[in-house]
């Protein structure tokens, strides 16, 4: 049972798509200080909190502050409050477990703990919120109650959970060619190859630079047929540029982001000089949406939506009062006040507070400040895709995910939790996430395998394509100027290829497991202790159950040769070397701890389960169902109810 209560006049956010009535009472357990516009409940000792979707930290969120306001940060320190997304749901399991949804665009900071380590405390800016309550007796069933209440997760086409190679960036088509006939030259199975921004003429949105990419529709034909797919990269800001159809049918119409005076904003990102389209706008979201008809036509059948939060390297007006600010400085003596100051003046260009307040949306007939709507972009951006999608694509599965996003924008597309490093750290935090984004609807996630910002190593490569095995979205993505982390680059190109060829062999595991979650409402990564009651697990962070029959412990330590596991009852751990060599051990509920090479892969199979097994493949294509073997523990291969369907027809 969910019931909605109000504070002050939210915005609409379109986040649920159940109309429940608003309660009369006050909202139960917390006291709400309207002066502060904050709220505040204790938590007893034991009390864990779940959730909040993409954010830093641990499974349980106790002892920080995190603040939703989408930001374009690519350093994910311990001691930052923000990343890409607002995912205002969470689960405080005290005495009893309850669900909270807090939907609202505005910045809100949840601070679990980290003033008070006993009191959690919730501060608004305006104190306009519907505030969803969920009780029920698991944490299970809250989860399922409140996905009832957002509506169903995005289904992305099964090619989608392939391997994908990306880098900042593939910069010719033959570069592209070359990639791709390294990876079949060494057996290694591979689906998507990513273009980042660089596949535009000068950073044009639905643009192909036609010199390093000529006659595009039959180069990405000729991908298609070696079984590639080439999934470009689409960014939020519009170049200015007389000429440039996207750029004057959007001034021409109105569609972009204007500031008080009516005048368009004028930004800077990738192009230089760019415009914003007003994605709260129907219309322009419509507009927008129809332009990736230009890259469909080409046979393009998936995409990623970058720099939605959206990222800003400067407004023309700030950069303005830069310069005047500057001149200031001129020939003086800087000393240690005016040289912080100076420093300042031009550093906190980028992304800088006081631009997202220079510019308005226009949204159901009301013009509103872009701050107070901020974490509602990207999740836009993304919905005026999927909704295009709909349209021009009515029976097939389009891929598509967003760094940005917002509750809501789950039945549009997936995300993924941009620009990490190549840290081990990193790697562990990556784990950590995801259960929090499953319990928010966003079950088509993952990280940039290897790390993207950062230099990678061959080890710290491998265990991360063995950590993250099981995410749905598996790239390997890296950026500009970092070593190469294409797989065949690496000296043991031979263990690369056979985690490659288990993924494959999971993938009839992951998309049966994958779907079940997405069309019954339910997570696929889940903690330990939302399965099991014993005190231990909850405060096991890294393992994860994944789907129905198995649990995972990855290594995510370097030079690590095995890793502690504990097991909440008891369970068969599968050894894997390859597809072929692999060896299976029964194991007691209790702490084991377990060797794993860096050329290996171990999974714990629960009592009662099983796990399919599919043969090598090449691509998700070339699986052959009729080959899948099942590992079992305590159970028949026929216990497993193995949901698969053409992985392209369009669901919802
Ligand atoms: O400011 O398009 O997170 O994945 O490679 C950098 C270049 C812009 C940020 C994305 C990253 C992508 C990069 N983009």
């Amino acid at each position: 049972m969910i019931k909605r209560y109000r504070l002050g006049n939210p915005i609409k956010t379109y986040a649920t798509v159940i109309d429940l009535p608003v309660e009369k009472e006050t909202l139960p357990d917390w006291t709400i200080d309207k002066e502060s516009k904050t709220l505040k409940r204790t938590l007893s000792k034991e009390a864990i909190v779940y959730g909040l979707g993409e954010t830093l930290r641990g499974i349980n969120k106790r002892g920080w502050t995190y603040v939703s306001f989408n930001s374009d940060d690519s350093q994910h320190m311990e001691d930052k409050k923000s990343l890409y997304a607002a995912q205002n749901y969470f689960i405080i399991d005290d005495e009893k477990p309850v669900g909270y949804y807090w939907d609202t665009p505005e910045s809100v900071e949840f601070d679990i703990g980290r003033t008070d380590i006993d009191v959690f405390f919730i501060k608004h800016q305006e104190l306009d919120v519907d505030i969803y309550v969920c009780e029920a007796a698991t944490k299970k069933e809250i989860v399922k109650e409140f996905r009832k209440l957002i509506g169903l997760s995005y289904i992305p086409p099964k090619w989608a959970f392939g391997y994908g190679q990306s880098r900042w960036s593939y910069f010719t088509a033959d570069e592209v060619r070359d990639l791709v006939s390294k990876y079949e030259e060494q057996d290694i199975p591979i689906d998507s190859v990513y273009l980042d921004i660089d596949y535009m003429d000068r950073y044009k949105d639905f643009t192909i630079n036609e010199k390093d990419f000529p006659n595009f529709n039959d180069f990405v034909k000729e991908m298609k047929e070696k079984g590639v797919h080439l999934v470009p990269i689409i960014d939020a800001g519009v170049k200015v540029e007389d000429g440039y159809d996207v750029y004057e049918e959007g001034v021409k119409n109105g569609f972009f982001c204007k500031k008080e005076d009516g005048s368009n904003l004028v930004a800077a990102v990738w192009p230089g000089r760019a415009m914003f389209p007003d994605f709260l706008n129907e219309e322009a979201r419509k507009w927008f949406g129809d332009k990736y008809k230009i890259l469909l036509d080409a046979g393009i059948e998936g995409f990623w939506n970058d720099m939605n939060e959206p990222a800003i390297f400067y407004t023309e007006d700030h950069l303005k009062e830069v310069f005047e600010e500057i001149e200031k400085y001129k020939g003086k003596n800087l000393d240690i006040d005016s040289f912080f100051k100076f420093k300042g003046i031009v550093g906190d260009i980028d992304n800088n507070p006081e631009d997202f307040k220079r510019f308005f949306h226009e949204f159901e007939g009301k013009k509103i400040r872009h701050d107070k709507v901020h974490n509602l972009f990207g999740y836009n951006m993304t919905k005026s895709a999927g909704e295009a999608f709909k349209r021009l694509s009515p029976d097939k599965r389009i891929l598509m995910f967003s760094r940005s996003s917002f509750i809501g924008m789950h039945r549009y597309g997936g995300i993924w939790t941009g620009d990490n490093k190549s840290w081990w750290s990193h790697l562990l935090l990556s784990i950590k996430q995801m259960p929090a984004l499953n319990m928010c609807g966003f079950l088509y996630s993952g990280c940039d395998l290897g790390g993207f910002g950062a230099d990678t190593t061959e080890d710290l490569m491998l265990r991360w394509l063995e950590a993250g095995i099981f995410n749905p979205l598996y790239r390997n993505h890296s950026a500009m100027g970092t070593r190469r982390q294409e797989l065949y680059t690496f000296k043991r190109v031979e263990d690369f290829k056979n985690i490659v060829d288990l993924r494959y062999a999971f993938i009839p595991y992951i998309y049966s497991e994958f779907m079940k979650a997405a069309l019954n409402g339910e997570m696929y990564f889940m903690p330990l202790s939302f399965e099991y009651s014993d005190e231990r697990v909850n405060e096991i962070e890294d393992q994860l159950l994944v789907g129905e029959s198995i649990m995972i412990a990855p290594v995510y330590e370097q030079n690590a040769t095995g890793r502690y596991v504990y097991l909440p009852e008891d369970m068969k751990m599968v050894r894997f070397r390859s597809l072929e060599d692999y060896d299976e051990e029964e194991l007691t509920k209790g702490d084991h701890y377990v060797k794993v090479g860096l050329n290996e892969l171990v999974v714990f199979i629960r009592p009662g389960h099983v796990l399919p097994i599919g043969p090598k493949a090449k691509n998700v294509d070339d699986i052959d169902y009729s080959k899948i073997k099942y590992l079992t523990y305590k159970a028949n291969a026929s216990d497993y109810e193995l949901y698969n369907d053409d992985g392209l027809t369009r669901i919802q």
